[in-house]
C-alpha cells in the first residue's frame, strides 16, 4: 500500500476548523495587514520548540486499559501536526510557536460545586495518581485522525477528590490565557481563553482522562502542556490544551467553539458519521500516514462503552 506523509497532503484536501469568512477575523486580518503585522508576527516568527523526543521520560508509568493496538502515529506527526489556535491556524504553526508556554511551575484553580476548591500545584495536583498510557484514536471534525499513546491517569478519579456537590451537573475546562505566553491570543479568530465542558457523568466516565505526556514523556508545549483534557469517543476540539481550571457548574458551559458557531459545533460533539459538520461530512477520515480514507466509527470505536451515556437522546439534535 502506497504510505505517504502527512506533511505531503496537500492542504487542499484539509479543510480548517477557523470561519474563513468570520467578521472579527477579517477585520483582525485587515487591521493586521496594514500595520505590517509588526505585533503578531514578530513574536510567532521568533520562537520554536524541538521535534525530537528530547522531553523528560515520565517514571513508573503503567499499560492502562482501552487501549487500541492500531499502529501508533509517529512522533513526529503527533508533534507538528496540531490544533492549538492560541499559537496559530496552521498546523505548524504549534510545533513552531508554542516555546512561548511556561508549563512550569503550573496551577490549576479548582472551584464551582466541590466542597474541597483550592488552587493546586500541578505536581500535587497528580501526585496521588497512577500514570497509565492509554492509547487513543484522535478525531478531528475537520476529518483527519490519529492513535496517540498519552499518558495519564483518569479525570473522574481526580473529580472525585474534590467532592463535587449535588449541584454539579457539567464540568468546565479553561485554558491559559495570556497574551505573553500564547501570542495566538491576539488573533480574533476564537474568543478567549478557550473553553470546554463536559457533563458530569460523562467526565466520570472510565475512558476520560487528563493527559501529562505521550510517548512515555512529558507532554510537548504544542500538546497542551503540562496538562489537557482527552476524550477519546469526541471530537478532537473538545479535548482541552494547557488547562488552568476545572469548575464544576451547574449549568451546560458555553464552551469555545459552540460560542463561535453553534450550527457547526454542538456541545456533546460526540465523533459521528451520521450527523455531518455543515462544512464537511463526517462519514469519513484520513488517518495521519495513510493514503485511502478510512470509514469513521460512531463514537470513534468506543460505542460499546460510552453509548449507554446517551441512550435516549437524540444525537441529530444533540450533536
Ligand atoms: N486550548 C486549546 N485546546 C485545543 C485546541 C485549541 O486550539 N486550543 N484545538 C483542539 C482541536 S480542534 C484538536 S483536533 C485537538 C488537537 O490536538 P493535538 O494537536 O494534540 O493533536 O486539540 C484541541 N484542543
Ligand atoms: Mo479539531
Amino acid at each position: 500500500m502506497p504510505i505517504r506523509k502527512s506533511s505531503d497532503i496537500p492542504s487542499s484536501e484539509i479543510t480548517d476548523e477557523k470561519l474563513y469568512l468570520h467578521r472579527r477575523e477579517f477585520i483582525q486580518t485587515a487591521l493586521g495587514a496594514a500595520a505590517g503585522l509588526l505585533v503578531g508576527g514578530a513574536t510567532i516568527q521568533a520562537a520554536s520548540t524541538p521535534v525530537a523526543p528530547t522531553l523528560p521520560k515520565l517514571d513508573g508509568v503503567r499499560k492502562g486499559a482501552f487501549g487500541t493496538s492500531e499502529q501508533q502515529t509517529p512522533y513526529e506527526d503527533i508533534t507538528t501536526y496540531n490544533n492549538f489556535y492560541e499559537f496559530g491556524t496552521d498546523k505548524s504553526d504549534p510545533s513552531h510557536n508554542a516555546g512561548t508556554l511556561r508549563p512550569k511551575p503550573w496551577t490549576v484553580k479548582v472551584d464551582g460545586e466541590v466542597n474541597k476548591p483550592a488552587d493546586y500545584g500541578l505536581e500535587d495536583l497528580i501526585k496521588p495518581f497512577a500514570l497509565e498510557e492509554r492509547v487513543y484514536r484522535l478525531r478531528c471534525v475537520e476529518g483527519w485522525s490519529m492513535v496517540i499513546p498519552w499518558v495519564g491517569f483518569p479525570l473522574g478519579d481526580l473529580l472525585k477528590r474534590f467532592e463535587p456537590t449535588s449541584k454539579a451537573k457539567f464540568v468546565e475546562f479553561t485554558t491559559l490565557f495570556d497574551l505573553a505566553q500564547m501570542p495566538g491570543q491576539r488573533s480574533g479568530v476564537l474568543r478567549w481563553p478557550y473553553v470546554e465542558g463536559l457533563r458530569l457523568d460523562e467526565a466520570m466516565h472510565p475512558l476520560a482522562i487528563l493527559a501529562v505526556g505521550l510517548y512515555g514523556r512529558v507532554l510537548p508545549n504544542q500538546d497542551g502542556a503540562p496538562l489537557r483534557l482527552v476524550v477519546p469517543w469526541k471530537y478532537g476540539f473538545k479535548s482541552i490544551k494547557s488547562i488552568v481550571r476545572i469548575r464544576l457548574v451547574e449549568k451546560e458551559p458555553l464552551t469555545a467553539w459552540n460560542r463561535e458557531s453553534p450550527s457547526e459545533y454542538g456541545f456533546y460533539s460526540n465523533v459521528n458519521p451520521e450527523v455531518d459538520h455543515p462544512r464537511w461530512s463526517q462519514a469519513t477520515e484520513r488517518r495521519l500516514g495513510e493514503f485511502f480514507k478510512r470509514k469513521t466509527l460512531k463514537f470513534n470505536g468506543y460505542g460499546d462503552q460510552v453509548a449507554g451515556l446517551y441512550a435516549g437522546m437524540d444525537l441529530r439534535k444533540n450533536f
